[in-house]
């Protein structure tokens, strides 16, 4: 398509929010062109997919992210001078910080035992209660990461509300947006002053401890990070941490749809709970999209992308893309013990490789996550009464709408 068609193709913000996940899939079938082209936010905009696209979408000479990502959703979802918004040096400095703290088998174990632990003492006070999986996995969560983080928390449960509502309310305007702000603009508040706190003593970071690494830590310009965007890294890492109760919510869901699957996450098998993660993550909408810009004039499979143009990677397109995946609407997590997962082909968390492009540095801690819960989910005896288990694929980021309430909770002996 020439660059003198393109004012004439409507902006796509509303219809962004009224179809949500399916937009640019939809989109997608609709067109013979290997992208598509859209206007978001009143800005040209193309949408890729497939292995070959992440691989060119996370090429730093192609798309940056700065100046990309839009203030509501920073405001929100990220934070303002987070590590999503960093190019170059700044980023990589950035990132060493979240990869040092968040990856290797000694930190992943040291926050799944945290939350594990915390799993295993909610599940007591669940007993013979009715309980929403979605509100008690978030304050499990909550206060298995901030233990490990070394945050101080007496009432996890306000916390919890304000994780949540970051994540819930980054993509639409209206009440869930405000609240989202309100709870980033409190979160960010606390945590600078604990920052404060600790850099003047009054408070302390326990050696090792993402507190201490992100208070000590110095950016590419050797600079220790000022009380605000040491918050919003703090955040960066509680925030997602605690979004993974959306995935255990899913699972929730996936074993009511298919009890069969059930026996095999409760036997001694990891291989099994791992495969659930995977495609949990592959099959039930989260992110539904990654964005940034056009460096320089770029062409993609002969069509050309101008520069500043915003580019964006369809993530959940690409997780259900039929040219990738048997029955992608199928929930089967076999079909990770046949074939694990090529790393530019599952992209549920970003694709590419996390040292150097913008890919979640979070992808273990997540999957190590869903692997020490999944299965003490699967080994709980509950009934799941009447209720609306519906995922509307408009909203976004969506979630169970009941939040997955289960009655009658026991843990077998
Ligand atoms: C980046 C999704 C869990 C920390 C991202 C990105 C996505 C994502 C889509 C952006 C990739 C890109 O910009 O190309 C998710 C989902 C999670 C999750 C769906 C499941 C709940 C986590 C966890 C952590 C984490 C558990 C840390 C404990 C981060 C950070 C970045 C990031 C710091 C920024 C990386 C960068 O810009 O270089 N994540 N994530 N995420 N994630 Fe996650
Ligand atoms: C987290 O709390 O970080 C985990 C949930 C991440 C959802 C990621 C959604 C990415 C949205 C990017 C919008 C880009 C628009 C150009």
């Amino acid at each position: 398509m020439t660059s003198g068609r393109r004012p004439l193709i409507a902006d796509s913000s509303l219809a962004l929010l009224a179809k949500g996940y399916t937009w640019l899939p939809d989109r997608r079938r609709r067109t013979t062109a290997p992208l598509v082209r859209t206007r978001l936010m009143g800005q040209p905009a193309v949408a890729l997919h497939g292995p070959e696209a992440v691989r060119f979408f996370y090429d730093e000479r192609h798309v940056e992210r700065r100046s990309a990502l839009p203030g509501p959703v920073l405001s929100t979802l990220f934070g303002h001078g987070a590590v999503h918004t960093l190019d170059g040096a700044d980023h990589r400095v950035r990132k060493e910080l979240f990869l040092s703290l968040l990856t290797g088998a000694e930190a992943v174990a040291g926050l799944v035992d945290r939350v594990a632990a915390a799993w295993d003492e909610a599940v007591e006070s669940w007993s013979g209660r009715r309980v929403v999986l979605f509100d008690e996995t978030s304050r499990v969560l909550t206060r298995g990461v901030c233990q490990w983080a070394g945050i101080v928390v007496e009432d996890v449960g306000p916390l919890a509300r304000d994780l949540v509502a970051m994540v819930d309310g980054f993509a639409t305007p209206g009440p869930r947006h405000w609240r989202a702000r309100r709870a980033r603009a409190r979160c960010e508040t606390w945590l600078g002053r604990l920052v404060e706190d600790v850099r003047t003593g009054t408070a302390t970071a326990p050696a090792g401890s993402v507190l201490e690494g992100v208070v000590r830590h110095r950016d590419a310009d050797g600079r220790l990070l000022d009380p605000h965007t040491a918050a919003v890294e703090l955040l960066n890492v509680i925030r997602p941490t605690v979004a993974v109760c959306w995935f255990v919510t899913y699972a929730g869901h996936a074993l009511r749809l298919r009890p069969d699957l059930r026996d095999r996450l409760t036997g001694d098998d990891p291989a099994h709970a791992v495969a659930f993660a995977h495609e949990l993550r592959r099959f039930y909408p989260f992110a539904p999209f990654v964005g940034g810009r056009a460096v320089t004039d770029l062409e993609w499979r002969g069509e050309p992308i101008p520069a500043g143009t915003l580019v964006l990677l369809d993530l959940y397109g690409q997780n259900h893309d039929p040219a990738l995946w048997a029955r992608p609407y199928a929930f089967e997590p076999r079909r990770f013990l046949e074939r694990p997962p090529e790393g530019d082909e599952l992209i549920p968390q970003g694709g590419g490789d996390r040292t150097t492009g913008h890919r979640c540095p979070g992808e273990d801690v997540t999957i190590a996550l869903l692997r020490a819960l999944v299965p003490r989910l699967a080994r709980l005896e509950y009934e799941v009464p009447d209720q609306d288990l519906r995922i509307p694929l408009n909203r976004m980021p969506t979630r169970v709408r009941s939040g997955f309430v289960m009655d009658a909770v026991r843990s077998p002996a």
